[in-house]
């Protein structure tokens, strides 16, 4: 039989997956049994690709940066690859509130319904609210603070992503101001780290239709309030037509500007988007996303490793865009009188501020929107029950926003790696044959 594709495979395990969970939610003791012999190895991947994504990071961006020889274009590519990200950010925000506004999700809600919620979620939703409190307690400057490591053994061990770049930054830029022979050692060793590490992502990649199977399938177990999604259904479809639109105006762009078939972009960066969808993480899906970018897009090492990484960590479309229409819907909901047009201009800013702060793990959009909410004077008692109306359907939400973060990140490299002239032919001949080397 023709070798299936890869992306093929990781569609055909989140099928089966998801079939299972329905089958084991209806079986007695089914949720059990996939919580406590399935999941575990949708963890095991995740950690797989956590593990990895820090050595990978420091060395694609260590070597890359070496490779690029003068230092003015790291300043080029840098400039240029923040002002994309605020401007798509920028977009996907008033994409989210277009339809929200035009859709008017949160108008009518019954009371039973909202009583209802309340009931099921308001503890987890208090939990959200302690969680985005101590990100907000800090001061302005801290997010600024926070890129700079103090501890680099530190920084690695707890994935802090912004200060392992600022890092490997400096050391690419120090390599690259001493003299060539002394340097070599070191980017030699660098350019080997990252052959290593890619072949890992590889063989790691083999095992993603039995993991995507795992994570799906407790995905669904996990879900034991339809009645409530079937109320929230016009709230989570603004999200998704916005998510949908968001994919469209990126694939525009690849077309556009990077010259590229949509459908072949799409083609070859499916497997990460895959990923993304089933993992909802951002950091645990980047070393698929570089792999697929610098091996089946073509875009040069030196740029991928640094816009990826920096855009795991500061830029989220698909969050900014949710929490966008979340933001109106809640207020829609339980809050009208909030619904002005000079508080819908501060959320497009704290919204773009926020998906900046959320981290690329699970959920992390939802935390931040609390953020947002008290940007535009939200009441604070009526916090847990905003959050407690969208809790029940931001599982499957996260998995899609996380898609179109992965993708927003890819775009943006493949216009940065053409617009200085980085953008070449794939490394790997066929566009699904992903552990061999032409
Ligand atoms: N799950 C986050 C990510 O990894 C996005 C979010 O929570 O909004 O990108």
């Amino acid at each position: 039989m023709k070798k299936l594709a890869l992306h093929w495979k990781i569609l055909i395990g989140m099928m089966l997956g998801i079939v299972f969970g329905f089958i084991m939610n209806s079986v007695e003791g089914g949720k059990n049994i996939v919580i406590d012999w399935i999941k575990p190895f949708g963890t095991i991947f995740i950690n797989l690709l956590k593990l990895i994504a820090v050595p990978l990071i420091l060395a694609s961006l260590i070597k890359g940066v070496s490779d690029l020889k003068d230092i003015s274009k790291i300043k080029t590519m840098g400039l240029r690859t923040i002002s994309i990200y605020i401007v798509t950010t920028l977009v996907a925000i008033v994409i989210g509130l277009g339809i929200v506004n035009t859709v008017k999700p949160g108008e009518g809600m019954a009371k039973e319904t909202i009583e209802k919620i309340k009931e099921n979620y308001s503890s987890s939703a208090d939990a959200m609210v302690g969680k985005a409190k101590v990100q907000a307690e800090a001061g302005p400057l801290q997010a600024l603070v926070d890129i700079f490591p103090k501890n680099i053994f530190v920084a690695m061990g707890e994935a802090k992503m912004l200060q392992i770049i600022f890092f490997a930054l400096f050391v690419g830029i120090c390599l690259l101001l001493i003299p060539e022979k002394k340097a070599k050692p070191m980017i030699d060793f660098f350019d080997s780290l990252n052959e290593v590490v890619m072949k890992m992502v590889d063989l790691i990649m083999l095992f993603a239709p039995y993991a995507v199977f795992a994570l799906l399938a407790n995905v669904i177990v996990a879900f034991d309030d339809t009645e409530i999604l079937v109320k929230l259904l016009w709230y989570a479809m603004c999200v998704v037509i916005g998510l949908v639109l968001m994919i469209g105006f990126y694939l525009l762009l690849v077309s556009i500007y990077a010259k590229k078939s949509p459908l072949w972009f799409l083609q070859k960066l499916s497997p990460a988007q895959l990923l993304a969808f089933s993992t909802s993480s951002s950091a645990a899906t980047l070393p698929v996303t570089m792999e697929r970018v610098e091996e089946h897009l073509g875009v040069d090492k030196e740029v991928s490793g640094f816009v990826l990484p920096v855009g795991a960590t500061i830029n989220m479309d698909g969050t900014s865009l949710y929490q966008g229409v979340a933001a109106v819907f809640i207020m829609q909901v339980i809050w009208p009188e909030g619904l002005t047009f000079t508080n819908q201009l501060v959320i497009v800013f704290t919204a773009l501020l926020a998906s900046i702060g959320s981290a690329a793990v699970p959920s992390a959009g939802m935390v931040m929107l609390v953020i947002v909410l008290e940007s535009i004077g939200f009441p604070a008692e009526l916090l847990p029950i905003g959050l407690a109306l969208i809790f029940a359907v931001d599982r499957p939400l996260d998995m899609c926003r996380t898609t179109v973060n992965v993708t927003g990140d890819a775009t943006v490299s493949m216009l940065v790696a053409k617009s200085l002239g980085k953008l070449g032919n794939p490394k790997v001949k066929n566009w699904d044959d992903h552990y061999k080397e032409d």
